[in-house]
């Protein structure tokens, strides 16, 4: 075909080929989810059905796409980890966020119904999205282990900081000098000793987040198998299909990645 004389403007895009061998993780997060949650009287701290729905966007998102390996989401973000062999659109880090945040944000709306069933969504929500490199298993693992202790954090505060609002009557601001300066123990303390709420007895899908992975699972189902002698049965086929699974575990420790050896490639 012959080139137009418009043709070098091409030359304006620049390259954004992800490093190779390294981890491409995506992470996502709802923009202006504080009003968001709001305005769609999400429940608090933790609202069950606005974490399905991310989940379930999430899920979307590794079964669309290519090379998603492991994802993990908290609160109004979700991270998706490439695999660091993956040649998936030449590594392009524009063209794999863009689809991770397309791909997301569409699910969120399409499966809204699904999970908010008297609660209309009131505007479009969107999401924003960031690439981030790691060139090591161990970096990645760290990146995970951050997100993690991140949701921690977060619910443990949250968990604390409404009870005392809810069940004790506080202002917001009470609460908030009330919690001012407490390390981690002295909240599991007020919680203990207040609420009688021990937190290591809270759902663990609010204290470590989800976390998505590819699993294989044996599907056994009924078929017509035509036999030698030319006369049909209906036989049990047993297949390994692939599948992604949702836990709600430790990330941080050795246990997950060591039930979980193919998650993650070799370092060398
Ligand atoms: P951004 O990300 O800079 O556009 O601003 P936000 O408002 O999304 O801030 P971010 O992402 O740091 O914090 C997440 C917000 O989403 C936070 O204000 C609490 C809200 N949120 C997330 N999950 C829940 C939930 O399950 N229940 C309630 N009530 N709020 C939630
Ligand atoms: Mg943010
Ligand atoms: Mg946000
Ligand atoms: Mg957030």
């Amino acid at each position: 075909m012959a080139k137009s004389k418009f043709e070098y403007v091409r030359n304006f895009e620049t390259d954004d080929t992800c490093l190779r061998n390294c981890y491409i993780v995506v992470r996502l997060d709802g923009r202006n989810f504080h009003k968001f949650a709001e305005q769609h009287k999400f429940a608090k701290p933790n609202d069950d059905r606005a974490l399905g729905l991310m989940t379930r966007s999430a899920r979307s998102v590794m079964e669309e796409l290519e090379d998603i390996v492991v994802a993990y989401g908290q609160s109004d973000e979700f991270s998706f980890v490439f695999n660091r062999s993956s040649t998936w659109f030449k590594r392009r880090a524009s063209k794999l966020m863009t689809h991770v945040a397309s791909q997301f944000s569409s699910s969120y709306v399409f499966y809204w119904k699904e999970f908010f069933e008297n609660q209309p969504l009131l505007y479009p929500p969107g999401f924003d999205g960031r690439v981030v490199l790691y060139p090591s298993n161990r970096n990645l693992r760290d990146y995970l282990s951050w997100r993690q202790a991140d949701c921690h954090i977060n619910n443990l505060y949250n968990t604390v900081f409404w009870m005392l609002v809810q069940r004790k009557g506080l202002s917001t601001t009470q609460a908030e000098d009330r919690l001012k300066g407490t390390l981690a123990g002295d909240k599991n303390e007020i919680l203990f000793t207040e609420f009688g709420i021990n937190y290591n007895n809270e759902s663990a899908v609010h204290k470590k987040g989800t976390t998505l992975i590819w699993e294989k699972r044996d599907e056994t189902v009924i078929k017509r198998t035509k036999l030698p002698n030319g006369e049909e049965k209906d036989m049990p086929v047993t297949r390994s299909r692939r599948r992604v699974e949702a836990y709600h575990c430790d990330l941080i420790g050795e246990q997950f990645w060591e039930e979980h050896p193919d998650i993650l490639e070799d370092d060398n």
